[in-house]
């Protein structure tokens, strides 16, 4: 398999990571979604990452999709994300949140490096959304009294929730401080984990 993106891409780090988690072998190509558009459009016209190309050559795209995926190939009892059920849906939830939280944090840093003026609009609508999760989230997190989100074992939501994390305090560092100890908690125990240090790139946003 191949793993097409920038590991400062929440995106693409929790697609890589899961990887890493369940041991499954995978080249790396960190080709950006704005230098190497070219490269990339073949496989997905929208141009964005993560894309991974199967060994067969098929593309699968959205990182939710590719975990799902990548679910189904370790298994039930290996995969990072109950099968069905209450519990199923409470985790996707929870990796909802934390992925709109990155997708805010995205539009927010390309409204901020990519346009000349920025609409004040758009500006604080994000703002307001990206605070909104993160009270919920830190709440609730506050309120989990086993290690990870869902149990003693990690899971999709506790990664998808450092990965956005990770990207909010580097591309918009106002927006998360210590209003969020338990969420700060969460990052720092995660990213101590050694696929965590492993799988990391420091912020690099495209030039407008
Ligand atoms: N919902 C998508 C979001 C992926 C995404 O936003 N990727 C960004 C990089 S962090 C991207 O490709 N941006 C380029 C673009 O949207 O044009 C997923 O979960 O895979």
């Amino acid at each position: 398999m191949i793993l097409i993106g920038q590991y400062d891409s929440p995106f693409v780090r929790r697609v890589a990571l899961a990887l890493r988690f369940y041991d499954l072998p995978f080249e790396h190509r960190p080709w950006s979604t704005f230098g190497d558009a070219d490269k990339i459009a073949p496989l997905n016209p929208l141009r964005r990452v993560p894309t991974l190309v199967l060994d067969g050559g098929e593309a699968l795209i959205e990182s939710t999709a590719i975990l799902d995926y990548l679910d189904e190939l370790v298994g039930p009892d290996k995969a990072m994300m109950a099968e069905r059920g209450e519990t199923r849906r409470r985790q996707f939830r929870i990796c909802a949140l934390g992925s709109g939280l990155a997708d805010k944090g995205v539009s927010l840093l390309y409204e901020r490096v990519l346009r000349k003026e920025q609409l004040d609009l758009w500006v604080e609508r994000c703002r307001g959304q990206i605070g909104g999760v993160l009270d919920m989230l830190e709440k609730e997190r506050d309120a989990v009294k086993t290690p990870y989100w869902f149990g003693e074992q990690i899971g999709h939501a506790d990664i998808m929730i450092a990965c956005a994390l990770r990207f909010i305090s580097e591309a918009h560092p106002a927006l998360f401080d210590a209003r969020y100890p338990a969420l700060q908690a969460h990052a720092a125990q995660c990213e101590v984990l050694p696929p965590f240090m492993e799988i990391a790139q420091w912020l690099d946003p495209p030039k407008g």
